[in-house]
């Protein structure tokens, strides 16, 4: 008995380790034509220690980058971010005017999901399914 509430304590251990961030609320607003779609989620992080975020990929993405929407002197724009850490215990958001996933050569449908695969700084990586919304967010 005793042996056996150990290696469930050992597989619960090591499943935390193997997905430190909790990945919510994700998706995808999709634009006509050639324009790029705004990938937007929570990202939460459960573990004792910070972990970043330093990429994603998506077969539904011919490019899919991190960016953090900026304000300089009344210019709206856009920084390439190498890397977006979530504080040991903390969340950060993915949301329009802020952080966000920019996919380039979009290839989604609104009102399918789509997988995405979020790179982390400790070399595992978490999948996600994201909806796909319209300019709305609806
Ligand atoms: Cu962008």
């Amino acid at each position: 008995m005793k042996r056996l509430s150990l290696a469930i304590l050992l597989l619960s251990a090591s499943y935390a380790q193997a997905a430190p961030l909790d990945i919510s609320g994700a998706w995808f607003r999709a634009l006509p034509g050639k324009l790029p779609a705004g990938g937007y989620f929570t990202a939460q992080n459960n573990s004792r220690r910070d972990i970043a975020i330093t990429g994603a990929r998506s077969e539904a993405c011919g490019m899919l980058m991190i960016h953090q929407s900026s304000n300089k002197g009344g210019m709206s724009g856009m920084d390439m971010m190498e890397t977006v850490k979530v504080p040991a215990g903390g969340q950060v958001s993915f949301a329009p005017g802020g952080y966000h996933l920019m996919c380039e050569g979009a290839k989604m449908k609104i009102g399918t999901r789509i997988p995405v695969l979020i790179n982390l700084s400790d070399g595992t990586s978490v999948a996600v399914a994201f909806d796909v919304r319209g300019a709305t967010g609806k």
